[in-house]
């Protein structure tokens, strides 16, 4: 049956405007003023803002490490995604040695329980004759990004020349690389002598991966894009000094485009000094409260383009269990690490969090306009990922993926409110104003309010195109 949403505020990258929007088949059939259609379900958007729904091109479900798993998969990942707002996601499939098609395989049997649209991105961690052969077919199977990482020797890390040789390819294959900017080789000296001095803290996680690392890596993968000619995506920019050389490569018409997450926003290195302080690793860690001020103005003055999330969530206790759907769920975290930070997965939660707190405090603090919060959490993705206008869009032709938001909403955000499947929230205590009150994913209400409509086995796989240059 058709959906009318009639009479709510459209808030679209570009524009902000009254109408109704007419939905049939999975699709934006129609956006006008006054429309009328027999029989259609009707939706009253009376005083709400209407949003396309977030993209978010960044999260690991299900990812193995350090002995255990991040602790959503593609099913409770997805339903938390879809209480804050967001429709579809992207995540990063593992390269195995058995070949890429392979590898593409395993995470596409993982994501069946999928339940919100999605699709991968591909961890480039080898590169031999055998894999630039294979990259087509990645192609073909909708796969166009690569992440490469300039950190995790021996493990993750492809050198220099293997991500020179990667971009080329890329330029070859209409693919676009995506970079983790760490100075891997710093991080090797640093950790054992930390270790050795008798320095186990979380703090120690930040101070043994140098932010400066991060910024002459994020200019050398520039340098490189600049001298292959193949466009970069950095993740999770989270150093000021980041955006500077983003900004001075993209000054220079340097094809490169960053993604920061809401954490390097709020947190720095002080927050891993606090008792509960293995709630904040990740990597790269949090920084300094100076790196926080300059992100935001990147985002403000666009030279950022994307805001994501590496969700990738542990328990911060998982001897304890949590009651996740009405069972009783325990997964081993951060504790692991309790004496020594080497041994902490690595990862925080943050898909459900990333509209709501981007809302409240982008948006409603004035730190960028709500047109600048659509771009950045939803269409910029989109256009950069290849899935714009399917995605990221409210126009006619689009997935009727929509959020109707309760702008007014006065929320006490935490754990409490969140379906991310682990025992904290970073945002505990939070006063939140704004907040989702329906989501529709390809026109089916899958949230209405505190209500689950959504199933396991509804997402659908992406196959993404070729992306934008934004
Ligand atoms: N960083 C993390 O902290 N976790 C998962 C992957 C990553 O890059
Ligand atoms: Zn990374
Ligand atoms: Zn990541």
């Amino acid at each position: 049956m058709p959906t009318l949403i009639k009479n709510g505020t459209l808030i679209t990258a570009s524009e902000t405007f009254q109408a109704d929007i007419l939905i049939e088949n999975e699709k934006i059939k129609l956006i006008g003023k006054d429309l009328s259609y027999p029989n259609a379900e009707l939706i009253d958007a009376t005083g709400k803002f209407i949003t396309p729904g977030g993209v978010d091109p960044h999260t690991h479900f299900d990812l193995p490490m350090f002995g255990t798993v991040s602790s959503d998969d593609h099913y409770t990942g997805h339903k938390a995604a879809a209480f804050g707002g967001t429709t579809t996601v992207m995540d990063f499939a593992v390269q195995e040695k058995t070949g890429l098609e392979h590898s593409m395989d395993l995470w596409l049997e993982k994501a069946r329980k999928a339940a919100i649209d999605y699709s991968f991105h591909m961890n480039l961690t080898h590169m031999d004759d055998a894999v630039a052969a294979e990259l087509p077919r990645l192609r073909e199977m909708g796969v166009q990004t690569l992440k490469v990482f300039t950190a995790y020797n021996g493990r993750l890390r492809l050198d220099d020349g293997g991500i020179f040789r990667t971009l080329r390819l890329a330029r070859e294959n209409g693919m676009l690389v995506m970079a983790h900017c760490e100075n891997g080789d710093v991080i090797e000296q640093l950790i054992p002598e930390a270790l050795a001095a008798g320095h186990t803290t979380p703090e120690w996680h930040a101070l043994t991966r140098p932010g400066w690392g991060a910024i002459e890596s994020t200019l050398r993968m520039c340098a490189m894009s600049q001298q292959t000619g193949a466009p970069v995506y950095i993740v999770h920019m989270n150093v000021g000094g980041e955006a500077d050389m983003l900004q001075y490569a993209r000054e220079r018409n340097v094809k490169v485009m960053g993604e920061t997450c809401p954490p390097y926003l709020f947190f720095s290195i002080d927050d891993l000094r606090r008792p509960d302080g293995a709630k904040w690793i990740c990597s790269p860690p949090m920084r300094s409260v100076e790196d926080n001020a300059r992100l935001w103005q990147a985002l403000k003055e666009e030279t950022i383009q994307v805001i994501g999330t590496d969700h990738c969530p542990f328990f911060f206790d998982g001897t304890k269990p949590i009651i996740y759907e009405g069972h009783e769920v325990a997964i081993p975290g951060k504790e692991l690490g309790r004496d020594n930070f080497t041994k902490i997965p690595n990862g925080l939660p943050g898909v459900q969090d990333r509209l709501p707190v981007m809302w409240t405090f982008g948006v409603g603090a004035g730190m960028f306009s709500a047109n600048q919060f659509v771009a950045m959490t939803s269409t910029n993705p989109a256009k950069i990922f290849g899935l714009y206008p399917r995605k990221g869009a409210l126009l006619p032709g689009s997935d009727a993926d929509i959020v109707i938001w309760d702008a007014h909403k006065q929320l006490k955000y935490g754990v409490a409110h969140s379906h991310q499947r682990t025992d904290y929230n970073l945002y505990e205590g939070w006063q939140l104003t704004g907040y989702p009150e329906k989501v529709l994913l390809r026109g089916k209400v899958i949230v209405d309010g505190e209500k689950w409509l959504g199933k396991s086995g509804d997402g659908q796989f992406l196959k993404r195109g070729e992306g934008e240059v934004i």
